[in-house]
């Protein structure tokens, strides 16, 4: 760790929490009045079981001081780019989101100015109220420094492919600021299955909920309307890459058989949009050929490290991505200069 890097080490999908706004969880798992059991799955394991990893993790992601630096340091961790962690303020009603998004925005932006060099962040927002998203995107990024904007998959089992959103992807791309699109468990109409065998979250399924989200997204059309509108994904695309071939040919016989109202022709073929509008972190993934396979169907220039802190702080695995088989150049990408140049840091 103390042999000098000549890159910095930028994180960029990494936890936090205010303190407030894991109170307005607690009441959520007292009153039971959401509908969401991925909801009461995930948190009701953070925030209310015993288990030592559940206590841990639920003290972290509230720290945004002396301990996240403590730990930064500890793995050589040169920036975090911090996330509203997990489904944030998109439980609640439209108003209090609102509400919420405004003050963790705010809160957020005095813990970087504490640290400049240390944080830099995307802002929250709620889709429940998607022209008072848009504002707060605009305020965040203007007036805040903030730099793109978090959306937790879907909001009360809603995807963004609704056309009613569509105001915050205006905003995101006038602003030239990408969307975080980071997981959440299923939605409440999907989530059955996943439950009794404890799938739900970060095991698998965040990732069947979001690619689910990200494919809406795409044949929706929202990329031939939005073309600059520039996304990222955590977990190496939560599989997608993996389905370039397979949706293409799907997608181009469903367009044929015109079978559905909801598919229209694209201008694009749907893996376009995925290595044109996309980029990749390795959040959860520190997998080498996993990573290999990404960069090399998407582009060294698409692919950036991510933690996932406090839910995958590993502090081995900084040495193991350090240690992956890549050119002087493409590590230098891989760990600083994508981020650098995606989210204007
Ligand atoms: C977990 C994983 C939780 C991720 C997260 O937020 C999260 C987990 C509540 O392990 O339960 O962001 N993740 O992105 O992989
Ligand atoms: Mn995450």
């Amino acid at each position: 760790m103390s042999t000098p890097r000549p890159y910095k080490r930028i994180a960029t999908e990494e936890g936090w929490a205010t303190p407030e706004m894991m109170q307005m969880y607690g009441k959520v798992l007292e009153s039971r009045t959401l509908q969401d059991p991925g909801f009461y799955s995930l948190w009701g394991f953070f925030g209310q079981s015993q288990s030592p990893r559940a206590r841990d993790l639920y003290e972290r992601i509230q720290d945004t001081g002396a301990r996240r630096l403590a730990d930064m340091d500890a793995c050589g961790i040169d920036m975090q780019l911090l996330l509203l962690t997990s489904p944030g303020v998109q439980i609640f009603d439209a108003p209090t989101a609102t509400a919420l998004a405004i003050s963790t925005n705010d809160h957020l932006a005095a813990t970087i100015r504490q640290h400049p060099t240390r944080f830099a962040g995307l802002a929250a927002v709620a889709p429940q109220a998607p022209q008072a998203a848009a504002k707060e995107l605009e305020r965040a990024v203007q007036q805040l420094g903030l730099k793109g904007v978090v959306i937790n998959s879907h909001t009360q089992g809603e995807y963004l492919d609704d056309e009613k959103f569509w105001d915050i992807f205006a905003a995101a791309e006038a602003l030239d600021v990408p969307v975080y699109l980071h997981p959440n468990t299923p939605s409440p109409q999907m989530v059955e299955p996943f439950l009794s065998r404890c799938l739900d979250a970060a095991i698998y399924g965040f990732a069947a909920e979001t690619g689910l989200h990200v494919m809406r997204l795409i044949v929706s059309g929202v990329f031939d309307r939005f073309p600059r509108l520039k996304f990222v994904l955590g977990h190496l695309g939560e599989g997608l890459p993996y389905w370039l071939y397979r949706m293409d040919f799907m997608h181009a016989g469903i367009v044929r058989s015109n079978r559905s109202e909801g598919v229209r022709p694209l201008r694009k073929k749907p893996s376009d949009y995925l290595r044109e509008n996309f980029y990749y972190t390795t959040s959860g993934m520190p997998w080498e050929p996993a990573i290999r396979f990404v960069q090399e169907q998407m582009g060294h220039d698409r692919v950036m490290y991510a933690m996932d802190y406090p839910y995958q702080y590993v502090a081995d695995e900084v040495a193991a991505m350090d240690g992956m088989a890549l050119s002087d150049e493409h590590k230098k990408m891989f760990f600083q200069t994508n981020a650098e140049t995606i989210f204007k840091l």
